[in-house]
C-alpha cells in the first residue's frame, strides 16, 4: 500500500496513527481508532473543509471575533467577549459529515470515499442561539430559516455565491442551536471552526458553520451553491437542484468498531463486540448485533454515560466466536421506534448512508 499522506500544517497536532489523510481538507478517523470513551478526542476527530482553513491569525485574539446577527429586531455585531456574557450551555453531539459512509456506495459517487470515520461525538459549549435572538429583540416575523456564513476569505475573481460556505436550516433548529467557542472543554481549534462555530445538534456536518461571521434569520434559504445545488439528495446519475431535499437531520445509525475489519489477532473464544449508535434527532433505545451477517440478532447492552439525545451511545455484545470468518453487523433503534435500515438510500452524492449491511464488519478469527 502507498505511504500514508502526511498531516497538513493546520492539523499537525492530530494523531497520525488514528487518521486516514485523504487530502489536506479531508481527514478521517480510522475505525480501529475510535476508543471506548464516549467523546472523540480532538486529536482523532475527522476534518472536512470545503475551502482551505483561514489564517491562524483569526484565533490570535478570540474574544475580539465578531459575528453579525441579522433578521432580529435590533440587528448588530456581537463580539465573542459579549456572547460569553449572554449565556452558556454545553451539548454533546454527533458531528457527522453528510457523506460519511460514501465509500460503501458501489456507484462510487464523486467526493471523499469516507467509511465510518467522518464522524465523532463532541462536546460543545456556547450560548444558545435563541438566547442571542431574544437579547436582540427577537426574530423578525416571516423568518423561516437560520442562515450561517463561514468566515473564510474568498478567492478573488469568482462569484462569491459559487464558493462561499453558507447554509440555511429551518428556523425551528434554533431551539437547540449554539454559537460555540469551546470543543471538548478547550477553545475550538482553528481546524474545527474556532474562534466561533454554529452548532446545530442532530444536523449533518455541513450545517455546522465554522468561523461563523454572520448568523441571519432569513425568509428564504441562501442562494449559495453549497445550499442550492450542493448537498442535495439527487436521484442516482442526477444533478443537485433546489427542488430536492437538502442534507439536514441525521437518522438512526450504528456501526461496530471492535473488532475492526481485518483486525489481526482475534482469537477464538469470548470477544467483546463494541460500537457506537446514535439517532440523529432522537436518543437510542436499542442496539442489536448479528454474528452471522444479519440472519439472527441479539440485543447488545448500552454502556457508558448517556450524554443526551444528540450524543452517541456505546454498545457491547459479549460473543463466543469460533475460528473462521464472521460477518458482524449492528442495527440500532431510536427512541421514536425508527430502525436502522438494511439498505442505503441510493443518491448521486453518496449522502446519508445508514445501511447496516454496508457497515458490517468481516473478521477472521484464528
Ligand atoms: N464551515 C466552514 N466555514 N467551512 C467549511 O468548509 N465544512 C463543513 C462544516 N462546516 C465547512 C464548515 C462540512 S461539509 C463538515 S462535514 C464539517 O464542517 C466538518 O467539521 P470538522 O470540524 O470535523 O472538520 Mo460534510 O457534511
Amino acid at each position: 500500500s502507498a505511504t500514508p499522506k502526511p498531516l497538513p500544517a493546520y492539523v499537525n497536532w492530530k494523531d497520525p496513527a488514528s487518521v486516514i489523510v485523504h487530502s489536506s481538507t479531508t481527514i478521517e478517523t480510522k475505525r480501529a481508532a475510535f476508543g471506548s470513551g464516549v467523546i472523540t478526542p480532538a486529536e482523532q476527530l475527522y476534518i472536512r473543509n470545503n475551502l482551505p482553513a483561514p489564517d491562524a491569525s483569526i484565533v490570535a485574539d478570540r474574544d475580539a471575533w465578531e459575528v453579525a446577527i441579522e433578521g432580529v429586531k435590533a440587528p448588530r455585531k456581537l463580539t465573542l467577549r459579549e456572547l460569553k456574557t449572554m449565556g452558556v450551555e454545553t451539548t454533546a453531539m454527533v458531528l457527522q459529515c453528510s457523506g460519511n459512509g460514501r465509500g460503501y456506495f458501489p456507484s462510487k459517487p464523486s467526493g471523499t470515499p469516507w467509511q465510518v470515520g467522518a464522524a465523532g461525538c463532541v462536546m460543545w459549549t456556547g450560548v444558545p442561539v435563541r438566547v442571542v435572538a431574544e437579547a436582540l429583540g427577537g426574530v423578525v416575523p416571516g423568518a423561516g430559516y437560520l442562515t450561517g456564513t463561514g468566515g473564510e476569505k474568498l478567492p478573488e475573481g469568482l462569484d462569491p455565491l459559487s464558493i462561499i460556505v453558507e447554509r440555511s436550516v429551518p428556523a425551528a433548529a434554533m431551539a437547540d442551536a449554539l454559537l460555540a467557542w469551546e470543543m471538548n472543554g478547550v477553545p475550538i481549534s482553528l481546524a474545527h471552526g474556532g474562534p466561533l462555530r454554529l452548532i446545530v445538534p442532530g444536523y449533518t456536518g455541513v450545517n455546522n458553520i465554522k468561523y461563523i461571521k454572520r448568523l441571519a434569520f432569513t425568509a428564504k434559504e441562501t442562494d449559495a451553491k453549497i445550499m442550492s445545488h450542493g448537498y442535495r439528495i439527487s436521484p442516482p446519475g442526477g444533478k443537485g437542484d433546489p427542488s430536492q431535499p437538502s442534507v439536514q437531520e441525521m437518522t438512526v445509525k450504528s456501526w461496530i468498531n471492535s473488532p475492526a475489519p481485518d483486525a489481526a489477532g482475534v482469537r477464538a473464544g469470548l470477544v467483546q463486540v463494541q460500537g457506537v449508535a446514535f439517532g440523529g434527532m432522537n436518543g437510542i433505545k436499542r442496539v442489536e448485533v448479528s454474528l452471522d451477517g444479519g440472519k439472527t440478532w441479539s440485543d447488545a447492552r448500552l454502556t457508558g454515560p448517556d450524554l443526551g439525545r444528540y450524543a452517541w451511545r456505546q454498545f457491547v455484545l459479549p460473543a463466543r466466536l469460533p475460528a473462521g470468518s464472521h460477518t458482524l453487523a449492528s442495527r440500532a433503534t431510536d427512541t421514536a421506534g425508527n430502525v436502522q435500515p438494511e439498505q442505503r438510500m441510493e443518491n448521486a452524492g453518496g449522502y446519508n448512508n445508514t445501511s447496516w449491511a454496508d457497515h458490517a464488519v468481516k473478521v477472521t478469527v484464528a
